[in-house]
């Protein structure tokens, strides 16, 4: 009887799905939850703590905790990893240099007890830089395929235009469909 006033209940679409937004600084966050909620490209700052915002589409109900990705913000991250269903990493994919360290914070959140159970959609940002690395580069430099233990995908997108980004809350919806 639980089981099915839960089922009834995320049917019409009045259950809340919690999702963390990491990455490094610059990665575009930000711009990224922004662009789901309004559908426009805004003016960021950098990110100091977190935004959260609720996010509707298509009958699902999002939570999104937006986190600042500056190196002395990154070890508070696991301070919003409780019941977080999904992690949505962002890698600025013009960013070469760095992303040896995202691939690093990326290994080491995922390991994270509170995170077990979690999914990780990885959006590969910033497509429409001519010289981007593309997704699928990015997914061998951050070693997606050794990730066994969560189910990932990788979607290569652009925040100012929101080009991908839909395609990645379509996966996280199939994943919401398949519990
Ligand atoms: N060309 C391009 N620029 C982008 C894109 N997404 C974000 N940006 C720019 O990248 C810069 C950083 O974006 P933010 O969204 O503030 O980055 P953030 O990840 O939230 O950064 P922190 O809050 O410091 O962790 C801004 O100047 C954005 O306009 C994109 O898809 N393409
Ligand atoms: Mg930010």
């Amino acid at each position: 009887m639980g089981q099915l006033i839960s089922k009834l209940w995320s049917l019409f679409g009045n259950e809340e799905h919690k999702l963390v937004l990491v990455g490094l600084d610059n990665a575009g966050k930000t711009t990224i939850l922004y662009q789901l909620l309004l559908g426009e490209a805004v003016h960021t700052r950098p990110t100091i703590g977190s935004n959260v915002e609720e996010v509707v589409w298509k009958n699902l109900r999002f939570v999104m905790w937006d986190l600042g990705g500056q190196q002395s913000l990154r070890s508070a991250w696991n301070t919003y990893y409780t019941n977080s269903e999904f992690v949505i990493m962002v890698i600025d994919s013009t960013d070469r240099q760095r992303l040896r360290i995202s691939r690093d914070e990326l290994h080491q959140m995922m390991r994270h007890e509170e995170l077990k159970g979690s999914c990780l959609l990885v959006y590969a940002n910033k497509q429409d830089v001519k010289g981007s690395m593309t997704a699928a580069e990015i997914s061998e430099q951050l070693d997606l395929t050794s990730i066994k233990l969560h189910p990932w995908h990788i979607q290569g997108c652009c925040a100012l235009t929101g080009e991908g980004l839909h395609l990645g809350l379509e996966w996280i919806a199939s994943r919401i469909k398949k519990k």
